[in-house]
């Protein structure tokens, strides 16, 4: 009897935790992200950028905090920023996202600067991170030179 009450109570538990997200999300993704690609390398270079979009959909701020990638010894985000007669890339540590809405990593603006890179495979993987602890995996595409 105690053992079934047990099992009926976490049974329970996973039922409450699932009607909880199915009530708080839309049929879309809670966090999206689109156009994710990683620029090959340069010959001789073992740095290179990331861009993609992340689009926030639910009805909290989200704030990315970092990515890793088992293929890269360090990832940061950097802004572009024009400076007196040159540009230059300032470290970006963390940015928050408002609900239902997007931010782009892109050419000339944010990006994810890859250190310590062997090669580009067609699939680089990421994992983004949120200051929330949570990780989404991403698979990253080439973008040719
Ligand atoms: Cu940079």
């Amino acid at each position: 009897m105690f053992p079934f009450l047990k099992v009926t109570r976490q049974m329970f538990l996973v039922i409450m935790v699932a009607l909880a997200c199915s009530g708080c999300t839309k049929p879309v993704e809670p966090i999206a992200v689109s156009a994710a690609q990683v620029r090959d390398l340069v010959p001789g270079r073992d740095t290179t950028a990331g861009y993609f979009v992340l689009t926030n959909n639910t009805t909290n701020e989200l704030t990315l905090t970092g990515a890793t990638s088992e293929l890269a010894r360090a990832i940061e985000m950097h802004k572009t920023v024009q400076r007196e007669n040159s540009v230059g890339m300032q470290r970006v540590s963390s940015l928050a996202i408002a609900p239902n809405s997007q931010v782009r990593f892109e050419r000339g603006g944010l990006h994810l600067m890859i250190f310590g890179v062997a090669e580009v495979p067609d699939n680089f993987p990421v994992t983004l991170q949120f200051s929330s602890g949570e990780q989404l995996p991403v698979t990253f595409s080439k973008l040719p030179l």
